[in-house]
C-alpha cells in the first residue's frame, strides 16, 4: 500500500543519515573533512584554524538538525503545549563549546581535532560572539533557552536577526569610548540556518475598511496595508544538556517583497531601483544599543511590530498544521512577552482573531488574555515605553483603533461620575494625555496578559506597591514574582572546568549540572582545609589566565598571587554607580600616597577591574568611562604605588569576556542605589564560581544573602525605604553639604586636574554636588568601609575560602532551571516532554 511505501521511504532516509551521524571520533573526522571539502570549500591538504572551526561547526549543526527534527516530530505527536518566548534581544555568547558540551561529545571532538592537528580550545576561540543583545535582559533569554531544552520543555524562542549586533568598543588615547560596527555576518555563522520555507509577509501603513458582516449584520473591519515586507526565518537550534530534546530559536530577518524595481532600473534610476530593498533591510539592520532607556525612533517601533507579527503568524500556522482550531490557541502556546518591546503582539493577535478569524470581541479578548503573559525588567521611568498615538496611527492604523477599544472597554469598569474614580481612570488609562498623546505599553501589556511578573522579590514588591499599584489593586492575583536565574551549564560547567571537576569529584556525581540544589552538599566541606586549598588553587589558576590576558591585551603586568581581584562588570549606567567605584579608587589612591612608604608596601594588594559599554548616546556614561581610564592611567603609572593597587578598564565587555572574568574574581561589586536594579544576574554567576559579593540591599543581592547567608556577603548601605528621604535631604540641603569628607577630597583631586582637564568631568561633578540622584555621597563611607572589610577578610584565608564555598553551596536556587520551573508551573502551564532515548542517533551510532 501507499502507506507501506511511505514508511519504507522514511526508514530508508534514516538509514542513510544515521551512520553519517555516528559520534565515533573517526567518523567525526570524516564529517569534518567532508564539510571542509564540499561545504566551504577548502581542502584537507591545506587546513587552517578558521576553516577547521567552520567545518567542525557544520558537523555539530548536522547532529542538532537531526535531533531537532526528531524533537519537533515528537512534540507534534504528543500535541504538547509550547512556551513561546518573544524577546527583542538574545545575548547568546559563543555556541560551539556549549553545543559540544551539551551533546556530551567533548572527548570525541577533542580526539578528532587532535588528529587533525588542532586543540579544541583553539577551535572554540575562532568563534565570534553573536551580540544580539545589550545586557541582562538578553542574556536572561539565552539562559532560559538552555534550561528549556535541558529540562525537555517544548519551547520556541522568537527574536530578530540583526545584521549588526551591539557595537564593538575600544578606548582611544584620551580614554574615550570608541564604537565600531559589529559586522558579525561577514563570515558564515554555521549555527544559524536560513529556513527558506518560512517566509511571512508583514504589512505597514495603509487604511481601514469598514463593512457589514452579512451573516451577523455586525460591523467588521479590515486593514489594507500599503506596504509589505517579508519576514525570513533564521533558526538556531538549542541543544539541552544530557538530553536529545533540541528546541529552536527563530530569528526573523527582513527582506523586500521585490528585490529590484526593474522598471526604475531600465530607466536608469539605479538608486531608486534598490530603494525598496534597502528600506526593508533597514528594519533588521541594527540592534538599538540602549540599555534601560527607550529609543523612541520610528524604526525601532517597526522592529517591534515586525517581530510580533511574524511570530504570531508562525505560531498560528503551526497550530493549524496540527488541524487544531484557533479557539485552542491558549492550550497550544503560552506566549511570554520579555518586557514591553513585544507588547504589540496583544493588538496584533486581537486583529487576527477579529478581522481574519471573525471571532466576537469577547471570544478574541478571552483568547488573547489567556495566551499572553508579561515580564517587567525595570522600573526606571526613562525605560518605560510610551509611543505617540500619532506614530502608531500612521504605521498601524488598525492597531491604534484596537488599543483605543481595549482602553475604552477596560475603563468602562470605572465610572467617570465622581472625582475619585475620575482620577483613577486617568491613572489607569492606556493612553496618556501629556504634551504628546502617548500609549503606555506596560499598561497595555498588563491588561492584555493573565500574569505579570517581576524578576526578584524586591522588584516585584516595587511593582505592586508603586509602579503598577493601581493595577495590582484591581488584579491582585495577576502579579507574581519569578526571581531570575542563570544556567549552570555555561556559567560554571563550561567556563570553569576545573571547579566543575572538583565539585563533581567531591559530590561523587555530576547531577548538580542539571539539578543545582545538589551544591548544598558542599557545605560539609566548607571548613575542610584540604578542600579549601583545592578550591583556592582553582581560583588562582583562573586568575593567572586573566592576568595573562591583561598582559597580552593591555600590556599591563598585574600580579595574581596574594592580590584581590575586585571586579565590576555591567553596562555603564548612573544607577549602577560605577562612578562611586572609581571615586572610591581615587580616595584609596590618595590614602596610599599619604602613607609611610614602608607601611604602604605592606598593604594587601588589590586590582580593581571595571568593564562595560555605554550607550553611544549616553553622554554621562561615556564621561564615566573616560574618568575611569584617566584615573587608571595615573594610578597604574605611579611608581609610589607599584603593584599595591591597580585600576584596569577592560574594553569590549562581552559574554565571552565574562566567561574569563567571572571564574577569576575574588570579589564583585553590585552597588546600585537600592530600588533601582531589578535583579542583576551576574551577581549569581559570581557566587556560583566562588566569588564574594560586595553589594547594596538591592535586586537579587538580597535573595543571595538570604540563601547563602548574610555573613557570606559584604553588604552595605540603606534599605530602599530610606532612599527617598536621603534624596529629599539632598534636594533641601544640597548634596555637597552632606557629603562625606573623603569623597569631597577625592572630588577635589578630580577638580584640580589630577586626572586631566576638569572640563571633561564638570557635568559629573555638578550632579554629585547638587542633587546626587543616586545618593553616592550618602553611601560613600559605608561603601569604603565594606571594601575595607573585604581586604581585611582576604588576609584570613580560612575565613575567606569558607565564605566562598558556603556562597557557592547556597546557590542551588540561582539556577535558571528553578526559574523556568516556576514559569512553567505558575504561568505557562506546560510540562516537560522528554524524547524517548531510542529516537536519537546517539543510540543508533
Ligand atoms: C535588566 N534589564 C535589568 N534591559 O536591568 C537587570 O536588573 C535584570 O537582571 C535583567 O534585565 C534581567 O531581568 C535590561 O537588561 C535592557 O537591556 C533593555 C533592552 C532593550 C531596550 C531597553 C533596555
Amino acid at each position: 500500500s501507499n502507506k507501506y511505501k511511505l514508511k519504507k521511504k522514511h526508514s530508508l532516509i534514516k538509514d542513510l543519515v544515521s551512520p553519517y551521524l555516528s559520534s565515533d571520533y573517526k567518523h567525526l573526522q570524516k564529517n569534518i573533512a567532508y564539510h571542509l571539502e564540499y561545504t566551504l570549500p577548502q581542502t584537507t591538504r591545506n587546513l587552517n584554524l578558521f576553516g577547521t572551526y567552520l567545518a567542525t561547526s557544520y558537523t555539530v549543526r548536522d547532529r542538532l538538525l537531526q535531533l531537532s527534527h526528531d524533537t519537533q516530530k515528537y512534540y507534534t505527536e504528543k500535541k504538547v503545549k509550547t512556551a513561546c518566548y518573544i524577546s527583542i534581544e538574545y545575548l547568546m555568547g559563543r555556541f560551539l563549546q556549549n553545543a559540544v558540551l551539551n551533546l556530551n561529545l567533548e572527548e570525541e571532538y577533542g580526539e578528532a581535532l587532535a588528529g587533525l592537528g588542532y586543540g579544541l580550545e583553539d577551535i572554540y576561540d575562532q568563534e565570534q560572539d553573536p551580540a544580539l543583545g545589550n545586557g541582562g535582559l538578553g542574556r536572561l533569554a539565552a539562559c532560559f533557552l538552555d534550561t528549556l531544552a535541558t529540562h525537555n520543555y517544548p519551547a520556541w524562542g522568537y527574536g530578530l536577526r540583526y545584521n549588526y549586533g551591539l557595537f564593538k568598543q575600544s578606548v582611544d588615547v584620551e580614554g574615550d569610548q570608541v564604537e565600531k560596527t559589529d559586522v558579525w555576518l561577514q563570515f558564515p555563522y554555521p549555527f544559524m540556518i536560513e529556513n527558506h520555507f518560512i517566509r511571512i509577509p508583514i504589512g505597514f501603513y495603509g487604511s481601514i475598511e469598514t463593512y457589514v458582516d452579512q451573516k451577523t449584520k455586525g460591523t467588521r473591519f479590515k486593514w489594507h496595508p500599503s506596504e509589505y515586507v517579508i519576514a525570513q526565518a533564521n533558526d538556531i537550534l538549542i541543544p539541552g544538556y544530557g538530553t536529545d530534546n533540541t528546541n529552536t530559536l527563530r530569528l526573523w530577518s527582513c527582506r523586500p517583497i521585490q528585490e529590484l524595481d526593474f522598471k526604475k532600473f531600465s530607466l536608469g534610476d539605479f538608486k531608486g531601483a534598490s530603494e525598496k530593498r534597502l528600506n526593508a533591510e533597514n528594519i533588521t539592520n541594527v540592534l538599538y544599543p540602549n540599555d534601560n532607556e527607550m529609543a523612541g525612533k520610528e524604526l525601532r517601533f517597526k522592529q517591534q511590530y515586525f517581530l510580533v507579527a511574524a511570530t504570531l503568524q508562525d505560531i498560528i500556522r503551526r497550530l493549524k498544521e496540527q488541524k487544531r482550531t484557533i479557539y485552542e490557541l491558549p492550550d497550544f502556546a503560552a506566549v511570554q512577552l520579555n518586557d514591553t518591546h513585544p507588547t504589540l503582539a496583544i493588538p496584533e493577535l486581537l486583529r487576527v482573531l477579529l478581522d481574519e478569524e471573525m471571532l466576537t470581541w469577547d471570544e478574541a479578548w478571552d483568547i488573547t488574555q489567556r495566551t499572553f503573559s508579561y515580564t517587567n525588567h525595570t522600573i526606571l521611568p526613562e525605560a518605560l515605553e510610551r509611543w505617540p498615538v500619532k506614530l502608531i496611527s500612521h504605521l498601524l492604523p488598525r492597531h491604534m483603533q484596537l488599543i483605543e477599544a481595549i482602553n475604552w472597554k477596560f475603563l468602562e469598569n470605572f465610572s467617570e461620575n465622581n472625582k475619585e474614580s475620575g482620577k483613577l481612570r486617568k491613572k489607569l488609562s492606556l493612553i496618556e494625555n501629556s504634551r504628546d498623546t502617548l500609549v503606555r505599553m506596560a499598561w497595555l501589556a498588563i491588561v492584555g496578559s493573565h500574569k505579570v511578573n517581576g524578576v526578584s522579590d524586591i522588584h516585584t514588591n516595587i511593582l505592586k506597591d508603586k509602579v503598577f499599584k493601581d493595577f495590582h489593586k484591581i488584579y491582585p492575583k495577576k502579579f507574581i514574582n519569578v526571581t531570575n536565574g542563570v544556567t549552570p551549564r555555561r556559567w560554571l560547567h563550561a567556563c570553569n572546568p576545573k571547579l566543575s571537576e572538583l565539585i563533581t569529584a567531591t559530590l561523587n556525581s555530576n547531577e548538580w549540572i542539571y539539578d543545582l540544589t545538589h551544591l548544598s552538599k558542599l557545605r560539609e566541606h566548607a571548613d575542610n582545609e584540604e578542600f579549601q586549598l583545592k578550591w583556592a588553587a582553582i581560583k588562582l589558576f583562573n586568575k593567572k589566565k586573566l592576568q595573562k590576558y591583561v598582559k597580552r591585551e593591555l600590556k599591563i603586568d598585574i600580579g595574581y598571587k596574594d592580590v584581590v581581584y575586585d571586579i565590576q562588570i555591567k553596562r555603564i549606567h548612573e544607577y549602577k554607580r560605577q562612578l562611586m567605584n572609581i571615586i572610591g579608587s581615587i580616595s584609596y589612591y590618595s590614602d596610599l600616597l599619604k602613607m609611610d612608604p614602608k607601611k604602604r608596601k605592606e598593604m594587601p594588594k588589590r586590582v580593581s577591574f571595571i568593564a562595560g559599554k555605554a550607550a553611544p548616546g549616553y553622554f554621562v556614561a561615556k564621561k564615566i568611562i573616560k574618568l575611569i581610564n584617566c584615573v587608571s592611567k595615573v594610578i597604574n603609572t605611579d611608581p609610589e604605588i607599584g603593584d599595591v593597587f591597580k585600576v584596569i578598564y577592560l574594553p569590549n565587555y562581552s559574554v565571552t569576556l565574562a566567561e574569563l572574568l567571572i571564574p577569576a574574581t575574588d570579589v564583585s561589586e553590585h552597588i546600585s542605589t537600592p530600588g533601582t536594579e531589578a535583579s542583576g544576574t551576574s551577581n549569581m554567576k559570581f557566587v556560583l564560581n566562588g566569588g564574594l559579593i560586595l553589594g547594596t540591599l538591592d535586586g537579587a543581592n538580597l535573595e543571595i544573602m538570604k540563601n547563602s547567608g548574610e555573613e557570606n556577603v559584604f553588604a552595605f548601605g540603606i534599605t530602599k525605604e530610606k532612599v527617598d528621604q536621603v534624596k529629599q535631604n539632598n534636594i533641601e540641603k544640597g548634596a555637597y553639604n552632606l557629603m562625606d569628607e573623603k569623597m569631597k577630597n577625592a572630588i577635589n583631586l578630580i577638580e584640580n586636574g589630577t586626572f586631566g582637564n576638569i572640563e571633561n568631568y564638570q557635568g559629573l561633578i555638578e550632579e554629585l554636588k547638587g542633587v546626587d540622584r543616586y545618593i553616592l555621597g550618602h553611601d560613600f563611607a559605608p561603601y569604603m568601609e565594606a571594601m575595607d572589610r573585604v581586604m581585611q577578610t582576604y588576609q584570613k584565608p580560612q575565613k575567606w575560602w569558607k565564605m566562598s564555598i558556603l556562597g557557592c553551596a547556597g546557590s542551588g536556587w540561582l539556577s535558571s532551571d528553578r526559574t523556568i520551573k516556576e514559569y512553567a508551573e505558575n504561568i505557562w502551564e506546560i510540562k516537560p516532554c522528554p524524547l524517548p532515548k531510542i529516537e536519537s542517533e546517539k543510540q543508533l551510532g
